[in-house]
């Protein structure tokens, strides 16, 4: 079987088109003028962003086979340049509804990797107060609303959200990430259609990895082109490479401004993969190893870092003064969890509103 499509020149040219436009013109314009200093400083930051998320997680590896971390994990790493690009076109006033699959949303949307790893550990520090654990970090006071290990479970509650802004005149937009499996659930066309219906102020982000655990796209889809099936519920829909961070900003900002302007839902499909398995649990013998090593010739990391050195606006001194700053923060993240306390027995029934529940004695 094979879902190989790394590149998708033809469709991939609707709304990348213009970023492809904007980033070559980032490439020309010299660093030397403001206007280049602080595109190419942006980079730096969409990279920092970035690489927090990959090392977050590959420490997470390790913690796991160390027995550190229990239950479910579902690692991001491939897909950070869409947690990232989108995120920089929200403001924190805007509302984020995520995934199992949601460290990346979580660090993106500015949760601390010290919050986030003590939820991972399920201690009392953590941004759920150690009851949600992986698929479950949630940050009211940054408008992140989960974290929902339910596929497709996001989107009702984030047009609720949406529906909830729009009635309150205010001028908010929530985003919600989904994958592509989401497309084999009513709740997704339940919400689409509402959403177009209504003219919510949401942004549907498909992350499209092409795989929903063990199914390949092709295998649960009888139309594999996501965004056009989006846009039949009437509302503005593209298609974009999300291996490219600053394509997936570009979009991003198109799609939040038309938002705002009143325009009703916008759908984004970004084209990503996923470079490890669905879970830690799973053995991932569904894929061809070429096709993953296609897929990891276009990693969003070094796509961007290559497009920096080009530029000459990453040197390795740089490089390592962010690495460093990544590891000094993810090693006091660990050491925090580690010392954090886990939740007292009696505390059990905390949050449980049945009448019938008794106390533990
Ligand atoms: C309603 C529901 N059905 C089935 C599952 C089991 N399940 C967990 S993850 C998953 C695949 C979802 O794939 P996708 O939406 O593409 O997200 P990805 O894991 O690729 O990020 C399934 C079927 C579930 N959690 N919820
Ligand atoms: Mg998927």
């Amino acid at each position: 079987m094979s879902a190989a499509r790394p590149t998708r020149t033809r469709k991939d040219s609707a709304a990348p088109r213009s970023a492809k436009r904007t980033a070559t013109a980032n490439r020309n314009a010299s660093t030397a003028s403001p206007a280049g200093r602080r595109a190419a400083g942006h980079r730096t930051d969409q990279l920092e962003a970035m690489l927090r998320i990959r090392r977050f997680e590959e420490r997470c590896v390790e913690l796991y086979s160390a027995a550190k971390i229990r239950g479910f994990v579902h690692l991001y790493i491939g897909e950070e340049a869409v947690a990232v690009g989108v995120n920089e076109a929200l403001t924190p006033e805007d509302a984020v509804v995520s995934t199992y699959r949601e460290h990346g949303h979580a660090l993106a949307r500015g949760i601390t990797a010290e919050a986030v790893m003590a939820e991972m550990y399920g201690r009392t520090t953590g941004c759920s107060g150690g009851r949600g654990g992986s698929m479950h970090l949630f940050d009211a006071s940054r408008r992140f609303y989960g974290g929902n290990a339910i596929v497709a479970g996001g989107l009702p509650l984030a047009a609720g959200l949406a529906l909830a802004d729009r009635m309150r005149e205010q001028s908010r937009v929530t985003c919600c990430f989904f994958g592509d499996g989401a497309f084999a659930e009513g709740e997704f066309h339940e919400t689409a259609n509402l959403a177009a219906l209504w003219k919510l102020p949401l942004l549907l982000v498909c992350e499209n990895n092409l795989y929903a655990m063990g199914t390949a796209l092709e295998r649960h889809e009888a139309q594999t082109d996501l965004a056009m099936r989006a846009a039949s519920y009437g509302m503005v829909a593209w298609a974009v490479d999300g291996m490219d961070v600053e394509a997936v900003e570009h979009a991003a900002r198109r799609a939040v401004e038309g938002i705002r302007a009143g325009t009703g839902p916008h759908f984004l499909e970004l084209r990503t993969y996923r470079f490890r398995a669905h879970s830690m649990y799973d053995p991932d013998r569904y894929r061809e190893k070429g096709e993953i090593e296609q897929w990891k010739s276009r990693d969003p990391i070094s796509l961007l870092m290559d497009r920096m050195h080009e530029n000459g606006e990453l040197g390795d001194k740089e490089l390592a003064r962010i690495e460093q700053r990544i590891t000094d923060e993810i090693d006091h993240a660990v050491e925090a969890a580690e010392q954090a306390p886990e939740e007292p027995v009696e505390h059990l029934l905390r949050h449980v509103t049945s009448s019938s529940a008794k106390a533990v004695s």
